[in-house]
């Protein structure tokens, strides 16, 4: 397999924990990827001219990367990152959902901020993603006691959004007011999974 990423794109980190933590990262070729260089191929692989996008064995071209996620998760017989029915998935799912969220928020937050012409830029748009995130942290605030060792698809998606906002976006401040996210973050920032994936450049 191939996986189409860039070291410092939270959802391309998201698909290399998983591959980590599945044991499955031997079996992938990672190909970096800049789908901001004019003359970028990435399209070839994902129409939509993003990363992460993963190859298969077979050829074919998966994107994004909560099916990418799944898809690895498929491919292992150990302890399945993506609960198989009932309750237990849905929760993991709105959860991945709401990490997915924060890491749009803050994607369109620094495209606006690093990428746009300052004279076009829109606070009011900026703003609202800040609105977004915030929201989305005081839930993650509330609900991680209750997650115990649990570090699934979920989770992992957590860890990888509190990770670029700590790189992208530390003025946002995230942990001002939220010791039990904190903490949970101190702890899981340690796992090998993490510490190889963190972002870089
Ligand atoms: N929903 C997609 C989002 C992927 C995404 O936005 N990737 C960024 C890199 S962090 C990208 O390739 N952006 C290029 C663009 O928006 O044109 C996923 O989960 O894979």
């Amino acid at each position: 397999m191939k996986l189409r990423y860039s070291a410092t794109s939270p959802y391309a980190r998201k698909v290399w924990v998983v591959a980590l933590e599945t044991g499955l990262a031997g079996r992938i070729e990672f190909v970096p990827t800049n789908v901001w260089a004019p003359d970028t191929d990435v399209s070839r692989d994902n129409p939509l001219g993003k990363v992460p996008a993963l190859i298969t064995e077979g050829g074919e071209a998966l994107y994004d990367s909560p099916v990418i996620c799944e898809y690895l998760d498929s491919l292992h017989d150990g302890h399945k990152l993506f609960p198989a029915s009932g309750g237990a998935r849905w929760n993991q799912l709105r959860l991945a959902a709401l990490a997915d969220g924060i890491l749009d928020a803050a994607i369109a937050k620094r495209i606006e901020l690093a990428m746009r012409p300052e004279d076009k830029r829109w606070s009011d748009w900026t703003a609202r993603q800040d609105r977004a995130m915030v929201r989305a942290l005081d839930v993650l605030e509330e609900e991680c006691a209750a997650w115990g060792d649990d570090f699934l698809i979920g989770q992992i998606g957590v860890a990888a959004a509190l990770g670029y906002v700590d790189f992208r976006d530390p003025g946002l401040d995230w942990r001002n007011g939220r010791p039990a996210l904190t903490a949970w973050y101190a702890a899981i920032a340690k796992r090998p999974s993490m510490v190889e994936s963190e972002p870089k450049g």
